[in-house]
C-alpha cells in the first residue's frame, strides 16, 4: 500500500453552504470515519476584505476576482440587511493523506463539471453564476462551490498560517514551527509599529506564540514593506473578527 504522510489541510465552509444548511452533510462526508481526518482547529469567521484578498491573492486582477471576494465575504448570499450572517467556518483537518482525500470528496472546482464528472461529490451541489459587465457582456463565471480545500501541502501551510494562530491548534497537533514573539507589534492602515499609535490595533505582544515565518516577515519590515513576505498576510489573521477592513 502507498505510504501516506501526516498532513494538514484547510477547509472553508463558504456562505452558500451555510445559507443552504448543508453543513451537516459536509461534516458527515469529511468525518473521521470516512476520511481519517481529525479536527485540529475550527472557527467562525466574518471574512474581511483584507483576509479575502490575501486568501485569493493568486487570482488578483482576474475578471472573477472581485465577485470572488464578495462571495467569500458573504456579500452575495447575505445582503446588507442580513450582514450579521456573513461568515465562513474555517477548519484545519489533520491526518494521513487527508489533503487529497478531502479534495477528492469536494470534487472539481466548477460545480457543473463536478456534476458531470463526479455526481454526488460536495461541489456537485453548488452552482455557476454568469458574470456580466455594465453593458451586459458576459465576462466569465462565479463558481459558488460551497467549500474550499487546500490544493497542495505548500498551499495548506500558507492558508492555515493565514487563517489560524498557533494557539488555535492544540500543541501536539501543530505541524509548523513556532517562536515566542520578542516585542510588541501594532498595525494601522498597512503600516507596522512597535509602540502604540492612535487607532492602531495590537497584533502581537512579547511572549505570544507565533508562526516562525510570521516573525521573520514582521522583522523584515523596513518602514514601508516587509522584505520576506506581505505584512497584510500576517496582519489579516490577527484582525479576524476584530475589525472588518
Ligand atoms: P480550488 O478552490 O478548486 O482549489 P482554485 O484555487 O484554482 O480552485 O481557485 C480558487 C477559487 O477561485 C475557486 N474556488 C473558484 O471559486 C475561483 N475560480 C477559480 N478559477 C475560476 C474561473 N476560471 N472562473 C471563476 N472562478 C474561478
Amino acid at each position: 500500500m502507498k505510504e501516506e504522510k501526516l498532513e494538514q489541510t484547510l477547509v472553508l465552509i463558504k456562505p452558500d453552504a451555510l445559507k443552504n444548511s448543508i453543513t451537516g452533510f459536509i461534516f458527515s462526508q469529511l468525518s473521521e470515519l470516512h476520511t481519517g481526518a481529525r479536527f485540529a482547529a475550527a472557527k467562525v469567521v466574518n471574512v474581511s476584505s483584507l483576509l479575502a484578498e490575501e486568501h485569493y491573492a493568486e487570482h488578483t486582477g482576474k475578471p472573477f476576482f472581485n465577485p470572488l471576494l464578495d462571495y467569500i465575504m458573504g456579500k452575495v448570499h447575505y445582503p446588507e440587511e442580513n450582514k450579521w450572517k456573513r461568515r465562513v467556518i474555517a477548519i484545519v483537518y489533520l491526518g494521513n493523506g487527508v489533503l487529497n482525500r478531502i479534495r477528492t470528496l469536494a470534487g472539481p472546482t466548477n460545480p457543473h463539471k463536478a456534476r458531470d464528472e463526479k455526481p454526488g461529490c460536495i461541489r456537485s451541489l453548488g452552482t455557476v453564476v454568469q458574470l456580466k459587465d455594465k453593458d451586459g457582456n458576459n465576462i466569465g463565471d462565479r463558481l459558488d462551490n460551497l467549500i474550499h480545500t487546500s490544493a497542495t501541502t505548500e498551499e495548506a501551510e500558507r492558508e492555515i498560517k493565514l487563517w489560524f494562530v498557533p494557539h488555535d491548534i492544540p500543541p501536539e497537533m501543530r505541524l509548523y514551527k513556532t517562536e515566542i514573539c520578542p516585542t510588541h507589534y501594532y498595525y494601522k492602515q498597512g503600516k507596522l509599529y512597535n509602540t502604540y499609535e492612535k487607532d492602531s490595533m495590537l497584533l502581537l505582544a512579547p511572549g505570544d506564540i507565533v508562526w516562525k515565518t510570521d516573525i521573520e516577515i514582521l522583522e523584515s519590515y523596513d518602514g514601508k514593506e516587509c522584505k520576506k513576505g506581505r505584512l497584510n498576510t500576517v496582519a489579516a489573521k490577527y484582525l479576524i473578527n476584530r475589525v472588518n477592513i
